[in-house]
């Protein structure tokens, strides 16, 4: 019988190979793909989520929680698509120009493709209108920046603005993040939402696409 709680344990504590076995296993059994990704992989996921925002596990254990995830998440990749499971919504996600910094980004894309939410990443040093015309060309309505400079920062009004120049600001929304970004940069420059951290930007994402469904 399927096991998904000993799924969850296993890739919270980052055991790919387990997790793997674990997720083929239940495919075995029959149980459909979104059951298996919601209950075994994306449960395990959430946990790692809180518990990193409560300083309870660090970088590296996300890292490997979120190996093990992508793992199994591959087995399933294929059925999923077989049966039409969409993602629950697609945002763009990078840091912005000029910043190399992508830890923390990849850690907020985890935590997002863990919430079940599709994430083009479009890498470091992210130029405004890379972003913008990444989401006219997905068709994205939530924009994400990361920065970690104080001097690379100032870039997020840039796609604030340059969204509102190419007549997008009331089809898209823009979240910020990064070490020295916060909500009262959020509010001066008119981005709509803030995170402090990875897991509560994936909340706040995942949040905004159920009420925009
Ligand atoms: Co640089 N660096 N770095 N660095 N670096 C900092 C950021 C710095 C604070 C170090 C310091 O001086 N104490 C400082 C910035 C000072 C400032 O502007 N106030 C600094 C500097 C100055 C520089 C260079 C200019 C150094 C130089 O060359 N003179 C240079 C700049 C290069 C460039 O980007 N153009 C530089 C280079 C580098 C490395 C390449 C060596 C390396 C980056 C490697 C990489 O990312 N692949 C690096 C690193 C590793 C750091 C530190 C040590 C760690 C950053 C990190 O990854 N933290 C950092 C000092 C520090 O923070 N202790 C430092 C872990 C990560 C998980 O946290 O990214 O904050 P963070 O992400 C968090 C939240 O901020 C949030 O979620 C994450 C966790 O939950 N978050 C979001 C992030 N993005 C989000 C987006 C969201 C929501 C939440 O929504 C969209």
């Amino acid at each position: 019988m399927a096991d998904f709680e000993k799924c969850s344990q296993a890739l919270q504590k980052g055991q790919a190979k387990e997790v793997v076995a674990l997720v083929q296993e239940a495919i075995d059994e029959g149980i459909d793909a979104k059951t298996i990704l919601e209950e075994g992989l994306m449960s395990g996921m959430s946990i790692i989520g809180v518990k990193f925002k409560n300083n309870e596990v660090f970088v590296p254990e996300v890292l490997i929680a979120a190996r093990a995830m992508n793992m199994g998440a591959a087995l399933l990749k294929p059925l999923l698509m077989e049966a039409g499971v969409k993602a629950k919504g697609k945002a763009i996600l990078g840091t912005v120009k000029g910043d190399l910094h992508d830890i923390g980004k990849n850690l907020v894309r985890m935590m997002m493709e863990g919430k079940g939410i599709e994430v083009i990443d479009v890498g470091t040093d992210v130029a405004p209108e890379k972003y913008i015309a990444k989401a006219k060309e997905e068709n994205a309505n939530l924009i994400c920046c990361s920065a970690l400079l104080t001097t690379t920062m100032t870039q997020m009004e840039n796609v604030v603005k340059g969204v509102i120049d190419e007549g997008m600001r009331d089809d898209v929304t823009i979240m910020i993040g990064g070490a020295p970004v916060t909500q009262n940069y959020c509010d001066s420059i008119g981005a709509d939402i803030y995170s402090s951290d990875a897991a509560t930007a994936a909340e706040v994402a995942s949040d905004f696409f159920d009420k925009s469904a």
